[in-house]
């Protein structure tokens, strides 16, 4: 159970009008962008620079996106100091920035897990909704609201095996995927996943969760998904990886992509 005390943070971390969905949202309404950049750079045996080159396609690209997601291509290999570093720079543009460790957890390990990843300076966490909530991911929602952090909850994936495990129909004719999405609604989530390459489950995601609750979709670009298919289904946002980090050019290819969703994002 979860009885130690909480870690003291600096009044200046936590402001009380301000939360995760409030603060993509602003950022997004600033920057007239839907990306949020997946700061996924490629294995490397020597890590040295790596922080360093993940702040250059910060810098590169922040004028294009609003908000950035760390998967285990930084988490895994840095430090808490680096990971702080780098989030110093994403916050000093404004933008959020989201920890995507698909926590899967007992509720202690979850506890120790996101205390880290919030005085690392993160925005959000991605959580799988598979563990449950009570001694699992209770304490991570409550403690995330607290903070004002923002907890994304995963219920469609994008690639193709995702229907073997998010398409399994209960014995209450219920998919995985609705129940889910019932859980995100449930607990107060700020936001589910749902991959870009199904735009349909991205459209029923949306029927079923309302407006409240962002869709975040990932699986444009290098695997194949349609970002402007997903928008006018109801994505809110499109988390792009490779086709930015590994291009020649992460700068332009940032531009092209927000300029060729642009008109879409004026308008909506
Ligand atoms: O644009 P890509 O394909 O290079 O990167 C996509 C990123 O989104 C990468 O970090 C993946 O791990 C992540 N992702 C998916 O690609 N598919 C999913 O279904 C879910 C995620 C994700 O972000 O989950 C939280």
């Amino acid at each position: 159970m979860y009885s130690k005390q909480p870690i003291e943070y600096k009044k200046e971390n936590i402001s009380a009008s301000s939360n995760f969905k409030s603060q993509i949202e602003a950022s997004s309404r600033r920057s007239k962008s839907r990306l949020i950049l997946a700061l996924d750079l490629d294995f490397r045996d020597d890590v040295a620079d790596l922080a360093k080159d993940a702040k250059r396609v910060v810098r590169e690209t922040s004028d294009y996106i609003c908000g950035v997601k760390f998967n285990f291509h930084l988490i895994a290999p840095l430090g808490l100091a680096e990971l702080k570093s780098i989030n110093n720079l994403i916050s000093g543009y404004n933008l959020p920035s989201i920890a995507d460790i698909k926590l899967n957890d007992i509720d202690n390990t979850n506890r120790v897990a996101t205390e880290y990843l919030w005085k690392a300076g993160f925005s959000a966490v991605i959580v799988n909704p598979f563990v449950g909530y009570e001694g699992g991911l209770d304490v991570v929602l409550k403690r995330a609201k607290e903070l004002g952090k923002g907890v994304v909850v995963l219920v469609y994936m994008s690639h193709s095996g995702a229907d073997e495990g998010y398409g399994l129909t209960l014995r209450d004719d219920k998919t995985l995927f609705e129940l889910f999405l019932d859980r995100a609604k449930e607990w107060g989530a700020d936001g589910v996943i749902v991959g870009s390459t199904r735009p349909e489950k991205i459209r029923s995601a949306r029927a079923r969760i309302g407006n409240e609750i962002k869709i975040l979709s990932p699986g444009s670009g290098a695997q194949g998904g349609d970002p402007i298919r997903s928008l006018e289904a109801g994505s809110d946002y499109l988390i792009v990886g490779r086709s930015i980090v590994e291009s020649a050019n992460p700068k332009e290819e940032a531009n092209r992509l927000f300029r060729s969703l642009l008109a879409w994002t004026e308008t909506h």
